[in-house]
């Protein structure tokens, strides 16, 4: 596999005055195909919304103006991965973009075995069966949602060691995402068995939030006496060295894909969903150095998601995603990604709207309590923001509050997250400076508003995962 050419922008130059001076810096690509979108009317949208049972997960997305739904399988390829397409070895077995794949993870992950899946949540799901059994604790930095789904589906609880300061949208911590070392020693000495430790990178449901190099060092340690491993989410593990590199003394001359082989090395494996980070539309792994459940991985993969050598992805697939890994990890992709998030979160905070911060690496989180104070919970203020915003201007986002918290399993209770979030996440290579202008004005329309609407009531609910497809009225 040839390697992809990037040059290295430079952010600042020297001055004949010998004085250094910030330049401003621009994407590392440019468009060669574009997609059209459409306006749709306030009438439109109102239809295509109660359609939709207020739920933006229902709606079509030709009723959409700007997309900022997930950055989960919605990246645009570069002309180098769909090159890459027509390279697909297409054999049942030992394709040859699997050996690509194996590479590109080894060397960017160092991880020493590979098992593809279809995307994130089967390898979550073939981790959790083999290494969970019925009675287990799993202890994680925060909850995502299909994540605890298949921890709690083999027989684990989850229980949240990420600091209080990830629960708290105002703090500005700069790495929100770090394991509380007092609160994990207390489960790893307390629990009945604990399988291993879930350590993700960045912390999606705190916001997009950083751990910190110092803090996944100090967690191996500590798991390592206690003789459990630690298995990262990377799939934003990037954009978690990126922040690295940017905020954590003694890494701002090293690369970002330094920074990430460095990070990996304090864990024993991964799950990956290849359609964050990695640029692609579908693909994840699962990585392990241990041998013997590597082998596990290996029996059960062949059951669920296809044979060890594509699990779930097509030939042409794994090359893009291979691809993707090689782009991913360059600087310059990095600062333009990450950037671009910065850039519309700095919009919305100059305009005095309710955001968490940081802001994080792949999406700027609103604050639904702060844009509806005195709305209860069991209204569902981040459901009705997110219909709210799409009524406005077609932008779509994603609720991350008490609806995707879901319900306790014991008690049936709604669980109800201390964060009521909306999300605006954003895909990487797709979108310009001015969408994220129109989305940002759309955003201070509805935060000003003095109309504020009374909230939604759940008329549907799904068993598993509901916010996928639950259904609203509105009060
Ligand atoms: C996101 C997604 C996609 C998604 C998943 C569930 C509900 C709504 C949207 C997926 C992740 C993720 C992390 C940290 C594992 C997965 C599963 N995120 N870990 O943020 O963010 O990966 O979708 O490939 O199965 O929109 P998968």
């Amino acid at each position: 596999m040839n390697s992809s050419p990037h040059p290295t922008p430079s952010g600042s130059v020297r001055t004949t005055g010998q004085q250094l001076r910030r330049r401003s810096w621009a994407e590392p690509w440019k468009i060669k195909m574009v997609e059209p979108i459409k306006v749709t009317t306030p009438q439109q949208r109102e239809a295509a919304l109660s359609a939709a049972g207020y739920n933006t997960f229902l709606l079509r997305s030709e009723d959409v103006y700007i997309d900022l739904l997930t950055d989960s399988g919605t990246s645009a390829m570069s002309d180098w991965q769909w090159a890459g397409l027509m390279l697909g070895d297409e054999a049942y077995a030992g394709s040859k973009n699997y050996y690509h794949l194996e590479e590109a993870v080894r060397r960017h992950y160092g991880y020493k075995h590979l098992i593809p899946t279809h995307q994130g949540r089967g390898a979550e799901h073939i981790l959790s069966q083999i290494m969970i059994r019925p009675g287990d604790t799993v202890p994680g930095n925060m909850y995502f949602t299909t994540t605890r789904y298949h921890q709690e589906h083999a027989g684990a609880q989850f229980v949240d060691v990420i600091i209080d300061e990830a629960h708290d949208p105002a703090s500005p911590h700069a790495f929100k995402g770090d394991v509380d070392l007092a609160k994990l020693e207390r489960v790893l000495k307390s629990a009945k068995r604990v399988p291993y430790v879930c350590l993700a990178a960045t912390v999606n449901m705190a916001g997009g939030q950083p751990v910190s190099m110092r803090n996944a060092r100090a967690v191996k340690e500590l798991c390592a006496r206690h003789g459990v491993p630690v298995m990262m989410d990377a799939t934003r593990a990037v954009e978690n060295a990126w922040f690295i590199k940017c905020r954590e003394p003694g890494y701002s001359e090293k690369s970002c894909a330094q920074i990430l082989l460095e990070f990996c090395s304090y864990t024993d494996g991964c799950t990956m969903s290849g359609k964050k980070d990695a640029l692609v539309n579908i693909g994840g792994w699962l990585s392990l150095n241990d041998d013997a459940l590597a082998d596990k991985a290996r029996n059960l993969v062949v059951v669920y998601e296809g044979l060890h050598t594509y699990g779930g992805m097509a030939g042409r697939d794994m090359e893009a995603m291979a691809r993707g890994i090689e782009e991913s990890v360059q600087d310059d992709h990095m600062r333009a990604r990450v950037g671009q998030v910065e850039y519309l979160g700095g919009l919305l905070q100059a305009s005095g709207v309710p955001v968490v911060v940081p802001i994080g690496g792949h999406a700027v989180y609103l604050d639904a309590r702060r844009f509806y104070p005195g709305m209860p919970q069991d209204n569902f203020p981040a459901q009705t923001l997110a219909a709210e915003l799409y009524l406005d201007g077609g932008v779509r986002a994603m609720e991350r509050g008490v609806v995707s918290a879901g319900r306790d399993k014991a008690t049936g209770r709604h669980h109800y997250p201390k964060l009521e979030l909306v999300r605006l996440t954003i895909p990487r290579r797709v979108y310009t400076q001015a969408h994220m202008d129109v989305v940002a004005e759309s955003v201070v329309a509805v935060y000003e508003n003095p109309s504020k609407p009374k909230g939604l009531r759940m008329v549907y609910e799904p068993e598993y995962l509901r916010f996928f497809q639950a259904r609203f009225e509105l009060l």
